[in-house]
This record gives structure tokens, C-alpha cells and sequence, in this order.
């Protein structure tokens, strides 16, 4: 008999082929006749072309077509504004090659498709460029200041965007408060590093008209749209599809990036198939960046530590372009109360340009920086008013009875009010406490303080919204020979684990083990409506679509097998990939018998059926007419729509050490309790966790875009900006709560930004905890690279 595939820790199916070297990424594919791209980009921040001459690198033997703008024709054109929003006052988004103005280092200019590689790098370096430099200011802070300059000549003070949000009554919870607490904090702008760069193929059929692209995003549905229409093809004649993806973590969701749009392009052009592969030194400066905010907090708080009201100003640097509109803006301004019921709140936020590379959402979207000012100014809060850090924020939690709680004012990016589903926050902190053992590690900070050592213990509590609409599907097909069954959905994963996942969903409906259901996702070619991975919301949104979708599979199967069994549908049981009558396994028929028994010519050539079954001559007498209600082979496509977001949440604590002589910080223990739902596959969320909680290391002690006050990016390679190594994430303890989303049939929330959000503030909590002795002042930014520690402590002693 089966067992229950939900829930279970499955191996994944996708790992066989991913480690060891079987995948297949766009570099991989082997396409015949194949020519490569070289971009030329801008190595000014701002700038305007006085002199652009190609005609060096068209001369290069080897050399097939040098693009400018010039010759892109109807292509020629900004890019839209993906998520419109009214606060938007100044829109300003790129065309896929620079005019007369360049607004970053890194902007793409110049386009050559030559027989290799190297030929196009030589090429692309042979183009004349020459600029009149312009002023720029690159820190948003400065940029919006009058005086300033500007990034757009016509954009006042590079503010694109202001949002005002106010919800219940600010004013009075202030002039109320016994207490206000005030703090200014920042966190720095980063790149998402995935181990797989930008990369695009595309190969035009004259014959047929079809445009195929092969492209390295987390949109090929989106993708396909936006080429079907910028090319003016049917959308049937544009299919894209997402090859195995390494790693995406956000900036590969649709842009369109100039080589999504030039590969194609060039690939029509010359009737040959291109390729173009982002180097990393490109990728630093050209896949979109993500987290510098500056928010000025406020809670007004009575005197025992329960927080009435709260005020946040940021600003939001939004690079040269802001294609997706506020969204990350926006997703950090609804978050910032976290998990706590605090009933005035007054939210406001400029997105400023600067001339650096445009800014989209990177994993966690608004959110780190959310939570690192919320989780700062409690923090703060507890020890101005001399209340434990754990208790000032039990004190504050919103209770489970007081779900589905709303935040009225307060817009999410699903254009819903923030309504949070379900939660037990105070179970989650309990957690928490039992597994740190909270006495002995209060002994231990004191013993070590005792011997002069810098010991201390940090929390950050986060809430996310997972799961945003507005649908997802699936389809489901048993395979007419094998019987296997094939998944379809809009998405695409880049290391998730869709494979297994939907996999265990369906196996369990249809009675098949998980190995037996084969996933397919992320080619426009098999299934085209969807809309992207992203918001952590595959799960929420996919999961559930292929749910019901195997339910009606499931349906179907039982119908034909009860017709075929001349049983009751309702009697019919699925199980070990075999239909039958309950109470009896012998009578019973595979469900490769059930796939074919429709088709008379294929199930002549179905050995698989042939040799299991006493119904082959009933299914070989030809031209009787199907059973009521009954349809060819089983195929079922469903959808799933969710109301809102769902909203994953969790507490994580660091025990460190801080060196004040090296200034190096040692996470001696990390443990994170988290609650995600009910949990499809545990060994995949915990591999989700962990995963974004070594993202947020980086956030936390190494990962800032430096740039200089000419707009260049100083450390544009993994020499320079550092990611955390495996040795240097700690064993991560972790613990899992499970409180099913009462909005979906599954009960699932999402959880694959989640481990990233609160370490910056984990890290942040426990420093300042570790070297309070010291008299330093509050930590305000991430990342905590040794000379901020040494700022720190600098400070401390200038005090
Ligand atoms: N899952 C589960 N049970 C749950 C929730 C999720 O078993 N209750 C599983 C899902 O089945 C899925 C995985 O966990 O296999 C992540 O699910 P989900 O939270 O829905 O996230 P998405 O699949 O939508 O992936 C997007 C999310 C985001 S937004 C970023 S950024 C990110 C992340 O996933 N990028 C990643 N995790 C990543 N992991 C890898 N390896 N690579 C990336 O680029």
C-alpha cells in the first residue's frame, strides 16, 4: 500500500541529475551552428555619447553583425512599467541599448554576434565610445537632496516615487505614548550572486515562423509575452522555455534584460542560432541589485513596553530605472509592524534614482530591511525602558484568537490590505527560549564576561506574506504507455525542488509513488498560463493548483477504472499505480491500462498494458463509443486563485562571540524556529531555510556594493565582494511549527525567502548584546564587516 507522500522527507528527484553534472543549463544546450554575443557597456554612471563608431569591431574577421539602438527598429523602445502604481510620479525605465544618455556603469550600448566568443569579447572591446561625463551623486540619501545631481534631467530631487500609508490615528497614539524610542538605520545595497549568470539562447525557424528562446529566468511565461508583443508575433509562434536555472533569488524574474530582447533579435537577424552567458565581472554590474534603504523609526510605546504607535520614514534606492515600480518599497512599508498589533501606524517612503544598476526585488524583497528597522527599534525599546527583549515583544504580539488580523490602510503588493491569516507567535518565541535554554546561556554570557570575553545573545522575530495571487495551474496527464504522470505548471524553479514537490502532491492523490510523476515545468510549450516564481509563492499558489488538479485526475481515473471494473467510482481505490474495486486488489487494472483503454491503436502498441490485463479484448473491439461522461486518456488542467497572502512568520536567535582585538565575530549557535504551514517536504524546507539563512549572512557580515563617488563599482568580483563560504554558515538548529493557512486547501504558506530576513537583525541584536559592557553605541547598519565592529567599539571608547 501507498504511504502518505505529503509531509514525508522525500529524496529529490531533481538531485540526481543536478549533482552530478547531468543538468542542463542554457550554456549546455547544444545548438548547431550555434554564434555568440558580447555586450559593450557603459563605463560611465553618467553620461552622454558624444561618439559611438563600430566600425573596428565589424571589421574583426569573424564578426557577423555589431547592433546599436540604431538598428533595432521597432525593438527601439522603453521598456514598460511592469506594476504601475500611482505614487509613481516620474516612471523612467531602459531601452534594451543606451541612446545618447547612459544612467550606469554597466549599461548596454553595443551588441556583436560573432562565430565565438572571444572573437565578440575582442570585438565588442574594439568599439569607439566616447562620453561627456556627468555629475552624479550615488548615495539616495544625498541624491535627494536639493542640488543634487540629477540622474534624469527631468526627475526633481530623483524622486520617482513617494508613498504616504497611515492607518488608525498616528497622531494621537503619539501624544499618548509614555514613551517614544527613535532610530535611524541602514542596510546596504547587495547582489543576489546566483552561481548561474544571465544567459539566453534563441534559434529562429524561417520555416515555421517560431521564435524559440532558451533563457536562464523565472518568468518564461512572462517572457514570452514580452517578446511575442515586442517582436509582434503570435504568441504561438514564441515559446520560451527555462532550462535548469542556477539559482535566481529574484533579479531573474522578466526585466526584459537587454539580452533577452538582442539574442532573439539577433538570431531572427542572421537566421542562426545565438547564445550569450553573462561573465560574472557583467553580472556585478548588470543583473539587477536589491536592499538600500534608510528608515527613521518611531514607536510610541506606555511604560510597561506595549507599543501604541509607530512612525517610519525611508528612503528607497531605486537605481537608474525602477521597471518593477515600488514593489520592494512597497513590500517593506507593510511589513515594517511585523508581528505585532500595533494599531497606529504612519508609513512613508521615497524611491530616489541614483546612477547605478536599476533595483528589483532580491530574495526577501523589503523585507530584511523591514525587519531590521522594526526589530531594531524594539530592541531599543525594551532596553530604554529596562524590559527583556523576549518579553517586550511577547507583550506586543498579535494573539491567535485575533486572526485574520488587518492592517486596513495598509496596501500589499497584491493591491489587498494586508490581512494576516493565522499565527502563534507566542508558541514560536516559547520555542525559542526552550531550545536556547535561556538560563544557561545567561550563565555563560556572564562567566564569560566575567573573563573579559565579549559574549551575546541576538533575536529577530519576521513576518512575511507569502503566496500572492493572482492564480497559478497545472495539468496533469497519465502517459498513455507507462501510465506515468506528467505535471505541467507556469513556473519554473532554479533549485527549489518543484519536482519532488508537486510530485508527492500528486503520487498521493493518484496512488503512484513520487519517482513516478514525472514535473515539467517552465517551457511555454507544455503549459502557458501562469506567472512566475517569486514572493515565495510556488508552493502557496502552484501546490495547491496541482492539488486540485490531481484530485480531478483522481476523478477521472476512478470513473474510467469503475467503467472498465463495471464497479461503483465511489468503491474504487488508487494505489501501488493500480486502479481497484476496494476490498479486492485482484480486481484491479493498472493505471497504464486506464491511460490507453480509450485508444484502441495505442493500446495495440501498449506492451505495458498489454501483458497486465484480461480487459485487452474489450478495449480492442474497436468503435464502441465511450462510457458517459468519460473522455479520452486522462488529462485534467486546474487552477488555483488565493484569496490573499498568506503569512509565514518565525523567530531566529545567534549566540556569538565578538573578538574586540580582530574584531571578528564567531556565531557559536544559530537556531531559527519557523512556521511555514503544513510543510510538503520538511527536508526541502529545511534546505530552504538554511539556505536563505546563509544568504543572510552574507547580508549580515560581508555582502555591500561599494560604490565610488564617480558611480564605479569598486569590488565587482567575488575577490572583492565576499559571499559567505559553507564554513563560514554555522550548524543552523532548526525547529518547525506548523500552523496550516486556513486559505488554501493544503494549509501550506511559502518559505523560500524566509531564512533570509532576520539575520541581519540576529547578528545586529547579538553584537550589541555582546559589547554592551563596553558602553557601544546601538548597531544601525548591516553589513557587519571587522572595521564596523571596529567603528563600534572606536565609538565606544571616544565616549
Ligand atoms: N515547500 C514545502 N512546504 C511548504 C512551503 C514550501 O515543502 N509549506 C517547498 C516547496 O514545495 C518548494 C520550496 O519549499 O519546493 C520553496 O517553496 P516556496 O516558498 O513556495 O518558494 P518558491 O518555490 O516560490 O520559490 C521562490 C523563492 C524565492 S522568492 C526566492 S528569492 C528563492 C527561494 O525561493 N530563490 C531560490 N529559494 C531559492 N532556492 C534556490 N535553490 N534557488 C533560488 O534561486
Amino acid at each position: 500500500m501507498s504511504t502518505r507522500q505529503f509531509g514525508a522527507r522525500v529524496q529529490r528527484n531533481e538531485d540526481a541529475r543536478l549533482i552530478t553534472g547531468r543538468g542542463r543549463f542554457v550554456d549546455d544546450l547544444p545548438l548547431d551552428g550555434v554564434l555568440h554575443g558580447a555586450f559593450a557597456r557603459s563605463a560611465v554612471a553618467r553620461g552622454r555619447i558624444t561618439h559611438l563608431d563600430t566600425t573596428a569591431a565589424r571589421a574583426l574577421p569573424g564578426v557577423h553583425r555589431v547592433y546599436t539602438h540604431a538598428d533595432l527598429g521597432e525593438l527601439d523602445v522603453t521598456m514598460p512599467l511592469l506594476i504601475p502604481h500611482p505614487c509613481i510620479g516620474h516612471p523612467r525605465t531602459q531601452y534594451p541599448l543606451a541612446h545618447e544618455d547612459v544612467y550606469h556603469v554597466g549599461q548596454a550600448i553595443a551588441f556583436v554576434v560573432a562565430d565565438d566568443r572571444y572573437i565578440a569579447e575582442d570585438a565588442a572591446r574594439l568599439i569607439e565610445i566616447d562620453y561627456d561625463i556627468l555629475p552624479v551623486e550615488v548615495d539616495p540619501a544625498k541624491a535627494a537632496l536639493d542640488g543634487a545631481p540629477l540622474v534624469h534631467e527631468d526627475v526633481p530631487n530623483n524622486i520617482a516615487a513617494h508613498l504616504v500609508q497611515v492607518s488608525g490615528d498616528p497622531d494621537a497614539a503619539f501624544a499618548a505614548a509614555d514613551h517614544v524610542t527613535r532610530i535611524q538605520v541602514r542596510v546596504d545595497r547587495s547582489t543576489a550572486a546566483p552561481m548561474e549568470c544571465l544567459s539566453t539562447a534563441a534559434r529562429w525557424d524561417a520555416v515555421s515562423g517560431e521564435l524559440t528562446v532558451w533563457d536562464g529566468t523565472q518568468a518564461p511565461i512572462g517572457l514570452r509575452g514580452a517578446l511575442s508583443s515586442l517582436f509582434d508575433l503570435d504568441e504561438d509562434k514564441v515559446r520560451v522555455v527555462a532550462p535548469d536555472v542556477g539559482g535566481g533569488f529574484g533579479p531573474k524574474i522578466v526585466f526584459p534584460y537587454s539580452n533577452e530582447i538582442l539574442v532573439p533579435f539577433a538570431a531572427k537577424d542572421l537566421r542562426r542560432p545565438v547564445k550569450w552567458v553573462e561573465d560574472r565581472s557583467e553580472n556585478f554590474v548588470h543583473m539587477t541589485h536589491e536592499r538600500t534603504q534608510i528608515h527613521d523609526i518611531e514607536l510610541a510605546a506606555t511604560s510597561d513596553g506595549v507599543v501604541l504607535g509607530l512612525r517610519d520614514t525611508f528612503l528607497h534606492d531605486t537605481g537608474s530605472f525602477i521597471p518593477y515600480g515600488i514593489a520592494v518599497a512597497q513590500v517593506a512599508s507593510t511589513q515594517i509592524a511585523g508581528p505585532y498589533r500595533i494599531p497606529a501606524i504612519h508609513v512613508t517612503f521615497d524611491c530616489v534614482y541614483t546612477p547605478t544598476v536599476p533595483v528589483t526585488p532580491y530574495r526577501g524583497c523589503g523585507r530584511p530591511q523591514a525587519n531590521f528597522a522594526i526589530e531594531r527599534a524594539m530592541d531599543q525599546l525594551a532596553a530604554e525602558l529596562g524590559i527583556d527583549r523576549f518579553e517586550i515583544r511577547r507583550r506586543n504580539f498579535i494573539t491567535p484568537d485575533e486572526f485574520p488580523y488587518t492592517r486596513p490602510d495598509l496596501v500589499f503588493a497584491d493591491g489587498l490590505p494586508v490581512t494576516l491569516d493565522s499565527g502563534r507567535y507566542d508558541d514560536a518565541l516559547a520555542a525559542l527560549e526552550k531550545a536556547l535554554d535561556l538560563d544557561a546561556i545567561r550563565a555563560e554570557q556572564e562567566q564569560a564576561r566575567a573573563e573579559g570575553r565579549m559574549l551575546g545573545l541576538g533575536l529577530s522575530f519576521y513576518v512575511e506574506g507569502t503566496g500572492l495571487g493572482p492564480y497559478e495551474g497545472a495539468k496533469i496527464r497519465l502517459h498513455p504507455i507507462t501510465g506515468k504522470a506528467y505535471v505541467n505548471t507556469g513556473l519554473t524553479a532554479q533549485g527549489q525542488g518543484h519536482e519532488t514537490a508537486w510530485a508527492q502532491i500528486v503520487a498521493d492523490q493518484i496512488g503512484v509513488r513520487p519517482e513516478d510523476v514525472i514535473v515539467v515545468e517552465g517551457d511555454t510549450g507544455v503549459f502557458d498560463w501562469g506567472v512566475a516564481t517569486f514572493a515565495s509563492r510556488a508552493a502557496v499558489v502552484s501546490g495547491n493548483a496541482v492539488h486540485i488538479a490531481a484530485v480531478s485526475a483522481r476523478a477521472r481515473i476512478a470513473q474510467a477504472a469503475a467503467n472498465m471494473l463495471e464497479a461503483d467510482p465511489d468503491d474504487i481505490e488508487l494505489a501501488d499505480g493500480r486502479a481497484f474495486v476496494r476490498g479486492t486488489t485482484s480486481r484491479g487494472v493498472t493505471l497504464a491500462e486506464v491511460a490507453t483503454m480509450s485508444n484502441p491503436l495505442r493500446y495495440a502498441f501498449n506492451k505495458a498494458a498489454q501483458t497486465a490485463t484480461q480487459f485487452a479484448p474489450t478495449a480492442r473491439s474497436t468503435g464502441k463509443p465511450l462510457p458517459d461522461g468519460e473522455r479520452p486518456g486522462i488529462e485534467v488542467s486546474e487552477y488555483y486563485s488565493p484569496p490573499h497572502a498568506t503569512w509565514a512568520y518565525g523567530v531566529h536567535a545567534a549566540l556569538v562571540e565578538v573578538d574586540p582585538v580582530t574584531c571578528d565575530i564567531d556565531v557559536k549557535r544559530y537556531v531559527c524556529v519557523h512556521d511555514c504551514g503544513n510543510m510538503i517536504n520538511p527536508m526541502i524546507v529545511e534546505g530552504q531555510v538554511a539556505g536563505g539563512v546563509a544568504q543572510g549572512m552574507g547580508g549580515a557580515f560581508y555582502e555591500k556594493l561599494e560604490y565610488d563617488e564617480n558611480g564605479v563599482l569598486r569590488n565587482a568580483s567575488f575577490m572583492d565582494f565576499l559571499v559567505p563560504y559553507a564554513t563560514e554558515v554555522p550548524h543552523i538548529e532548526m525547529i518547525h511549527l506548523e500552523t496550516p493557512s486556513p486559505l488554501n486547501p493544503l494549509g501550506i504558506k511559502g518559505v523560500g525567502e524566509a531564512g533570509t530576513i532576520p539575520v541581519g537583525q540576529v547578528i545586529a541584536s547579538a553584537v550589541e548584546d555582546a559589547l554592551s559592557p563596553l558602553g557601544t553605541p546601538p548597531v544601525r547598519q548591516v553589513p557587519l564587516s571587522p572595521s564596523a565592529i571596529h567603528d563600534l567599539l572606536r565609538q565606544a571608547r571616544v565616549n
